[in-house]
């Protein structure tokens, strides 16, 4: 008995080590920027706008020409970043409203919880946009339960959903930051008082008009998205995140720097209300758009800054992406469209946020980890879904069954390295549960319109009326102009019945 018992610490011992071997275990940051297009920055084609701390990036690291997010708008694709699952395979995952409660319920398998359990600290700083608390919504005024600390994050800094939306206030770990207690904070969707100001009552005392919606409750001359009072000692300034974000960062990376680490650093750039620092207003001649982008450069640069002061640099794998293509109009008069110019924000391709067209969410991606990733382009097909299952496998940390199930392990190709594959398809989608679908399978692209439109074709919100079924070939026609359905009958109808087993199957991953 005590010879066997022996022999299975033994065993167990050396099956630890050679995890811990085969596990790399690199700090992680991900920094994943807001409806970011193709185009957008300098290393992948923009003129209008210099980014020299992506590019940086890009020079040092690999920078993907198939990089993509899983859906076109903001809430499904960090639904899937984080859990590695498709969103719609889940209710309730399209934009989240200002009172959402928690989308991610405690305990589901994160890339977080499984960084966690390999023994990182873990934290996401910045916008947040997955709901917080329990089923009848978030208790501002007392606990945030559940959030992101009952899936796997150590510590959150937060801006609860997005900007356009109320309220502006910060969430620490469970708590509306700087709350004061006699002024409490009420969130809703109806007026509070029949003298309540709003975008529409108030209109000529704004400091940025609205385009359509966003015109209920006031806050710093900018109206939003759904009606709060009180609070008024936690509310910030829209100029002011993109430093708050780079400064809570820091702070926890210096904190932390002694153990594996994984940040979530969540930018707000470049999401409307587009209100960069002053600083960084007129950088571009694009407007607050553009300016925007460079602020969002500019936080990259500080984070890369800190990794190399605090001698980091070395053993921290850097990723890059976007949660969504590019909009120019989305809801405020911002002159994203008539100061654009020749710039394209979604480069050669279609459409953009809200569109399942290629601008949807083939956006920019780059990984960098100085001394392990050889410089270069890399045309491997990739997806922030694809996180969970590959920095896991980083990690040295297993995927429990039944999690992560559309999640691949790509973390060769993440890498670089010599011979690994990257995805061989990826199911792309615009918003919510019931929405239009694209499959790419290698240079075949299927777009499935079940709404029978396809929605921001133009960079504007137009709806399109389109037919249910295309087939673009990219390698000849990435701009999606040529519908070939009718000359490849039996390749749309392989993609057409793979997407459909796909979505009937619950799970991807084999
Ligand atoms: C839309 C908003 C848009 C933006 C988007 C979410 C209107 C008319 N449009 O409903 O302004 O907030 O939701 O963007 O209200 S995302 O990047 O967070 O998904
Ligand atoms: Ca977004």
């Amino acid at each position: 008995m005590r010879r066997s018992l022996v022999w299975l610490v033994g065993c167990l011992c050396l099956a630890a080590s050679l995890v811990s071997q085969a596990a790399e275990k690199p700090n992680i940051v991900v920094i994943m920027a807001d409806d970011l297009g193709y185009g957008d920055v300098s290393c992948y084609g923009a003129t209008a706008v210099k980014t020299p701390h992506i590019d940086q990036l890009a020079k040092e690291g690999l920078r993907f020409t198939s990089g993509y997010c899983s859906a076109s708008t903001c809430t499904p694709t960090r639904y899937s970043f984080l859990t590695g699952n498709y969103a719609f395979r889940k209710q309730g995952t399209g934009i989240a409203p200002p009172n959402a409660p928690a989308i991610i319920q405690p305990e589901t398998t994160t890339v977080a919880a499984l960084l966690k359990q390999a023994g990182y600290r873990t934290a996401v700083i910045g916008k947040w946009h997955l709901g917080l608390g329990g089923p009848d919504g978030p208790d501002w005024n007392g606990d945030l339960k559940p959030g992101p600390r009952e899936i796997g994050f150590d510590f959150c800094h937060l801006l609860p959903t997005t900007n356009d939306r109320v309220p502006q206030v910060y969430v620490q770990n469970h708590r509306v930051l700087n709350l004061d207690p006699q002024d409490p904070l009420w969130v809703g969707r109806k007026k509070p008082s029949p003298d309540h100001p709003t975008g529409i009552t108030h209109r000529k005392t704004l400091k940025m008009d609205w385009s359509h919606g966003h015109n209920a409750t006031i806050h710093n001359g900018i109206s939003r998205i759904g009606f709060y009072t009180g609070g008024k000692a936690a509310r910030f300034r829209d100029e002011d995140l993109a430093d708050e974000w780079v400064k809570q960062s820091v702070q926890w990376i210096e904190q932390n720097k002694d153990e594996p680490f994984f940040l979530f650093f969540s930018s707000h750039d470049l999401h409307v209300p587009r209100i960069p620092h002053e600083r960084f207003q007129g950088a571009t001649s694009l407007g607050f758009r553009g300016d925007s982008i460079v602020q969002l450069d500019w936080c990259v640069g500080e984070l890369l800054k800190t990794l190399d002061r605090l001698n980091l640099t070395d053993n921290t794998l850097v990723i890059f992406c976007s949660d969504n293509g590019p909009v120019l109009d989305d809801g405020y008069k911002d002159k994203a469209i008539t100061l654009n110019g020749d710039h394209r924000p979604a480069g050669h391709f279609k459409g953009g946020k809200y569109s399942v067209y290629e601008g949807g969410t083939r956006t920019p991606f780059i990984t960098r980890w100085k001394g392990r990733i050889e410089p270069g382009v890399s045309e491997k097909l990739v997806c922030t879904i694809d996180m969970a299952a590959s920095l896991a496998a980083l990690a040295g940390a297993d995927l429990p069954p039944g999690s992560c199930v559309d999640s691949f392990d790509v973390s060769g190709a993440l890498l670089g390295t010599a011979g690994a594959a990257g995805r061989d398809h990826l199911v792309q989608q615009d918003n919510g549960r019931r929405g239009n679908y694209g499959l790419r399978v290698g240079d075949w692209k299927l777009a499935r319109h079940d709404a029978k439109q396809a929605r921001n074709v133009e960079l504007r919100l137009v709806n399109t009326p389109t037919s249910r079924l295309q087939l673009f070939n990219l390698k000849d026609d990435p701009g999606e102009q040529r519908n070939v359905i009718k000359d490849h009958p039996d390749i749309a109808k392989r993609l057409t019945d793979q997407l459909a087993a796909i979505i009937k199957a619950g799970r991807s991953r084999p």
